[in-house]
């Protein structure tokens, strides 16, 4: 990348080193505003024919979300990057400015729940058709692409099986049929993973998880080309989900420690991980950084390090699944991840309730199936906590 002269870690913490001209602050300034004063009726009409050469409405433009999704950019190597108020008005703007009704648009069958009902309730409302293939096979990628399908959506590793996805290989047969590859991200986040340099052409995040990191904020980001942007930004001022300038703020905070957090995460899952496998009560772990799991020799071609999200299935199934979540103690009983506490979950009855029983079953989110977001605690303690949740099984 040509403008990512520095390290990774170096453009982490400093973005593009833009300080706040009027004061020299070091952390940024947050502009609340919801308008700025024109500085004539002619600057105005200017403003609304482009709005980038300036700021008139925080629903349109607004200085400190550009400043956080400049860094975004940075660290994804995309042109641009565009903010909303959530990870799924991020996925349903990009949905909407690929798709109009007649298309379809083929999809990993193994993703975030939320993502899952948005495209099985909600776009077959205004004609957009969902295809449903298990991504981890391209030749499956290829023969589900139909003459109408305007893009394709993974989610690398995947919520909440941790499945993973050969980003470069989807770019390719993508890109051989016309249309887009977009990845959500936001599992890896830019820090392990990123998926425009493998051939992806829009990255996605619900930066409610590991971006802003400290589980106070809701947010969604998509990063791409120029190209991107224009298509992208129409529906994000004319829908509407539009991020809150205060929670870019903490978006860019969150931002500067992801390296540390993220290099604990992954430290602390891979011990998880490996207690989990080998205790007695444990059936089967999901972490790609297991030489066990089914795609970790991808993961280690396509990411730097393997996150800090683990599932496992537990003897007993269901019962005793929920037995281990409500003995728990230093885990959390609680969706969302990527926060500074472990939090632990039941996909099945929680993220991932919205798939039918067969869709649940048929993508191995069977009722057994527990998901833990491992978290800063001292790798010990969180071990410890579940030794003594799954001895009593
Ligand atoms: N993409 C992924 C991979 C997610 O895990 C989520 C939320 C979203 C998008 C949507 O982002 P949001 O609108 O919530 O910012 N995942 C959740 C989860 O696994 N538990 O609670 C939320």
């Amino acid at each position: 990348m040509e403008h990512r002269k520095e390290s990774l870690e170096t453009l982490i913490v400093h973005g593009d080193h833009k300080l706040d001209p009027l004061t020299g602050s070091i952390a940024p300034p947050i502009y609340p505003a919801s308008t700025f004063a024109f500085k004539s009726t002619q600057h105005g009409a200017e403003l609304f024919i482009n709005h980038r050469k300036g700021y008139y409405y925080t629903r349109v433009a607004n200085p400190t979300i550009n400043q956080m999704c400049t860094r975004m950019a940075l660290l994804e190597g995309g042109e641009t990057a565009l903010a909303f108020a959530s990870g799924m008005a991020a996925i349903h703007a990009v949905f909407i400015a690929l798709a109009g009704a007649g298309d379809s648009l083929l999809l990993s069958d193994t993703i975030y729940g939320g993502t899952y009902a948005l495209c099985s309730n909600v776009l077959p409302k205004i004609g957009i058709e969902p295809i449903w293939v298990d991504t981890t096979d391209l030749e499956t990628i290829k023969r589900g692409i139909a003459k109408n399908t305007r893009g394709i959506f993974i989610e690398t590793p995947a919520n909440p099986t941790l499945k993973v996805i050969d980003i470069a290989g989807a770019a390719e047969i993508a890109h051989s049929r016309g249309i887009p590859l977009i990845v959500d991200n936001t599992f890896p986040t830019p820090y392990l993973q990123r998926p425009l340099e493998l051939g992806a052409d829009i990255v996605i995040h619900s930066a409610t998880k590991y971006l802003g990191g400290h589980g106070d904020l809701v947010g969604g980001l998509v990063v791409g080309s120029e190209e991107v942007y224009q298509k992208v930004h129409p529906i994000l001022s004319n829908v509407g989900g539009c991020m809150s300038p205060f929670n870019a703020w903490l978006i860019i905070r969150g931002l500067k420690t992801l390296h540390i957090r993220m290099e604990r995460h992954c430290q602390n899952a891979l011990e998880v991980a490996r207690f989990l496998e080998g205790h007695r009560a444990v059936e089967t772990v999901w972490y790609p950084g297991l030489p066990g799991h089914p795609q970790h020799e991808l993961a280690k071609r396509q990411m730097d390090n393997f996150g800090g999200m683990v599932a496992f299935e537990v003897k007993g199934g269901k019962e005793a699944g929920r037995r281990v979540m409500d003995s728990v103690h230093i885990c959390t009983l609680a969706v969302s991840l990527g926060d500074v506490d472990t939090l632990i979950q039941h996909p099945a009855s929680m993220t991932h309730s919205t798939y039918s029983e067969e869709a649940l079953l048929a993508t191995g989110i069977t009722p057994g199936l527990i998901r833990i977001s491992v978290g800063l605690e001292k790798a010990n303690d969180i071990i410890d906590d579940l030794r003594d949740a799954l001895d009593k099984i």
